[in-house]
């Protein structure tokens, strides 16, 4: 241990902390702005200078590793002053359209402005740098004009993701972000997973938004408009309303969204549901029939656009079902017009994910099978809750709504998709009950949970043994592919989602969203499970009765046709 002086005050740290860590554990907090733990500690962006005794500079406190007897100062008029400085110089070359930034509400550089206590900028009359903004993806805008070059969206996108799609180009004054060869990110290898805007301190990296089409479609009386939530929202959202992280507020969700007036509100986790029936249908064909193992899950889009672009020899392990999103807007505009006699011309289907590669999914052209656009527009979760507060709906007083039938009805299995390993325990769940003819006693598989890196087990269904992997974060699948790529694979089965911690980590989650918050969300997620009637999803009575009815059985014709896809280099 370390002992030493924060402002007078004596503490004592593991050896190895830093002086930013000593700090806070005095009681002292001291402003930030590139600092990421664990993520981005690399002392670009000066904020959290302090003073330390014998040294004749100001440190940054971020990088600095404690000493013993170390005598530090935090808020020093040196200190004050030069941290003032520092937010000076990156406010007088930002685009300053606070009032209608999208990150308004929770910017970090307005809110280190506001601690430092800015009142002018006395260098607004300098040179600014012009670069434009990058609009050329469905799902991300890139805002050169609002970026601190903090590289927070750097470091996530080639250390958690290994990526690479956007880097810091040029020098000094000149110094942009943005992918190689300063082109678009449509034309870069960016997956679209949206971890940058998840980190950026500010609206330089954020969501395409389609909330005034959605506004639009909701005011035209003519349209018959459905929306769908994913799993990941309903153990979010509450986070945009002060709730803390982790509350489940579900039946709040479907309350606001009558209120904003769509016309029925369903629910992913149904075609989640049928997701395990087709997937799991799949994995047991090859299996018996010698198809290509081991067989990899293809929900994610994030991951979709990460073996196409990395590891394109490979495409043919992925399963061959859609996403549940997919899955759910092609039901809509066949089955569900069939059924209540309604123009699928007419309908449009609004998904709510955690996801902005989703946005990217929706857009895709093979995305079309019942003749029109599976879904029609996709809203993050921090878009859902814009439009509820744009609508004046106070979420908190809001009575607990069920979701509407018939493709509201879901169980356990297609909630937990949301966390990472959910997919691969819902599948096992109806597996071993399908082949084993055996009822389950114990439906916690419990190596799938949590946020390790890679996950792993081997099942005995009856004596054949089938071995599977989990693993989250594009840096943890790479681990996964890299095997399959040497011929090492010794799985069968395999669930990659795209984000740290499954889709409760995704891009279009309510921000802050870290380590501690993704732990929360999982454990509502789990939780919610435990609670649910059902959960099995074999047993989703709906998804019987839509098999029976209208799908025949899992990897019918019908199903081929409306619930599967093939992805290609
Ligand atoms: Fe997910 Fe999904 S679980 S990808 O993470 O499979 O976004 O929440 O909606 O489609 O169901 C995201 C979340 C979904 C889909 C589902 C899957």
């Amino acid at each position: 241990m370390i002992n030493l002086f924060i402002d007078g005050k004596e503490v004592e740290v593991p050896e190895g902390s830093t002086v930013l860590q000593a700090a806070e554990k005095a009681g002292k907090k001291i402003p930030t702005l590139c600092f990421l733990k664990d993520i981005n500690e690399i002392g670009a962006c000066r904020v959290c200078l302090v003073e330390v005794e014998g040294a004749r500079n100001l440190l940054a406190s971020c990088v600095t590793p404690v000493s013993e007897g170390m005598k530090v100062l935090t808020n020093t008029p040196r200190v004050r002053r030069a941290r003032k400085l520092q937010v000076e110089l990156l406010l007088s070359n930002h685009e300053m359209n606070c009032p209608t930034c999208i990150r308004n509400g929770n910017c970090e550089l307005k809110q280190v402005a506001e601690e430092l206590g800015i009142r002018e900028i006395r260098f607004n009359d300098g040179k600014k740098t012009t670069y434009s903004k990058d609009n050329s993806t469905p799902a991300l805008i890139r805002d050169p004009g609002k970026c601190i070059l903090c590289r927070r969206c750097v470091s996530v996108c080639s250390n958690v993701q290994t990526v690479e799609a956007i880097v810091p180009i040029g020098r000094g004054f000149d110094t942009v972000i943005a992918p190689s060869g300063l082109k678009n990110l449509a034309d870069s290898p960016c997956v679209k997973c949206g971890q940058c805007v998840l980190v950026c301190p500010t609206g330089a990296l954020t969501e395409k938004e389609y909330i005034e089409e959605v506004w639009a479609a909701l005011d035209d009386p003519k349209k018959h408009v459905v929306v769908q939530t994913a799993p990941a929202t309903r153990v979010a959202i509450g986070q945009e309303f002060g709730y803390e992280p982790g509350s489940i507020n579900t039946g709040q969700m479907v309350a606001a969204l009558r209120a904003l007036g769509f016309d029925r509100v369903f629910d992913t986790d149904f075609t989640a549901d049928l997701t395990i029936m087709e997937e799991g249908t799949e994995l047991l064909h090859r299996l018996k029939n010698g198809g290509k193992l081991p067989m990899i899950t293809s929900c994610s889009p994030g991951w979709i656009n990460f073996i196409e672009t990395f590891y394109g020899d490979y495409i043919d392990h992925l399963s061959t079902c859609k996403s549940p999103q997919q899955m759910f807007g092609a039901l809509t505009k066949t089955y569900y017009a069939e059924k209540f006699n309604i123009d699928p011309a007419d309908i449009v289907c609004v998904s709510i994910m955690p996801c902005t590669a989703k946005k990217f999914e929706a857009r895709r052209p093979e995305m079309i099978s019942s003749g029109y656009p599976d879904v029609d527009y996709v809203l993050t979760t921090r878009e859902l809750a814009r439009m509820i507060k744009q609508a004046g709906i106070k979420f908190d007083e809001l009575e607990e709504e069920e979701y509407d039938e018939p493709l509201g009805i879901s169980t356990g299995a297609g909630l937990i998709f949301g966390a990472t390993g959910g997919v691969m325990e819902a599948a096992l769940r109806t597996v071993y009950e399908i082949v084993t003819k055996k009822e389950l006693e114990n439906l916690e598989f419990e190596f799938a949970r949590g946020l390790e890196d890679v996950k792993e087990t081997e099942i005995d269904l009856d004596g054949t043994k089938v071995r599977v992997a989990v693993a989250h974060g594009l840096k943890n699948a790479r681990k996964l592919l890299d095997q399959i790529k040497n011929g090492e694979s010794p799985y069968h089965f395999i669930e990659i989602m795209c984000c740290p911690g499954g889709c409760i980590g995704g891009g279009g989650q309510p921000i802050p969203t870290n380590t501690e918050i993704r732990q929360k969300r999982i454990e509502a997620i789990y939780k919610e499970d435990k609670n649910m009637p059902l959960r099995k999803s074999h047993e989703n009575p709906v998804v019987q009765v839509l098999y029976k009815d209208f799908l025949g059985e899992p990897l019918s014709e019908k199903s081929h046709q409306l619930l599967h896809t093939h992805y290609t280099k």
